[in-house]
């Protein structure tokens, strides 16, 4: 989205053996995990911190303080939080679009997400949560998918957002490459 070189390694999910392949560049064995210039980042708040911090330019946050924090909050979020809705409805690009059912706690994770997507999109104007594409985007990207994919909600501001995102370059980008992965994750199908 802020069309800044990089080139994606792309390793398969290897759950059988526990992906000890993923050791070989990332401490904890997990993705995603960032190498730029020798510098090893991983877990993907970090990762958003550390492009803020290398390119102070380009407004991975917003620029305003108090927007800053509230982008970081949700950001924090969504990091930490909203387990079942993840645990339940895994983010896949190549599954058909159909509605699943869901517990008390992934719709309770639904509605406060609603929240706040309502809340950022109403304060900043859109077409993203403040304003410009931020890292708070690229955190809830992933939700986007799930919400779209399952029907998880038909609120305005959900078609709303979800249109914005999937209308980018990047976003086309990204579904292809997940569409043509021929791979199935066990785990991650609903
Ligand atoms: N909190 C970490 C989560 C990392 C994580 O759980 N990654 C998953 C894929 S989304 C993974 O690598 N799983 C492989 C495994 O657990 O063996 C982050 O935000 O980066």
């Amino acid at each position: 989205m802020k069309e800044i070189e990089f080139q994606e390694n792309l390793w398969p999910f290897d759950m059988a053996g526990g992906n000890r392949h993923f050791e070989e560049f990332s401490p904890t064995g997990k993705v995603p995990c960032l190498v730029d210039d020798g510098i090893t980042v991983w877990e993907s708040l970090a990762i958003l911190e550390y492009l803020h911090d290398k390119f102070p330019d380009y407004r991975f946050w917003p620029n305003d303080i108090q927007q800053r924090a509230n982008a970081r909050s949700v950001s924090n979020e969504m990091h930490g939080g909203f387990l079942d809705l993840r645990g339940e409805c895994p983010m896949n690009m190549n599954r058909r679009v159909e509605a699943l059912p869901i517990s008390d706690g992934a719709r309770k994770d639904v509605d406060r997400i609603v929240e706040i997507w309502d809340q950022c999109l109403n304060n900043s104007g859109g077409p993203f949560l403040f304003g410009e594409f931020t890292n708070a985007d690229a955190m809830f990207a992933p939700v986007v998918n799930r919400f779209d994919i399952y029907r998880l909600s038909d609120a305005d501001v959900v078609s709303r957002y979800s249109n914005a995102m999937t209308s980018t370059s990047p976003w086309h980008e990204w579904e292809e490459a997940g569409r043509t992965e021929t791979w199935i994750v066990e785990e991650d199908e609903a």
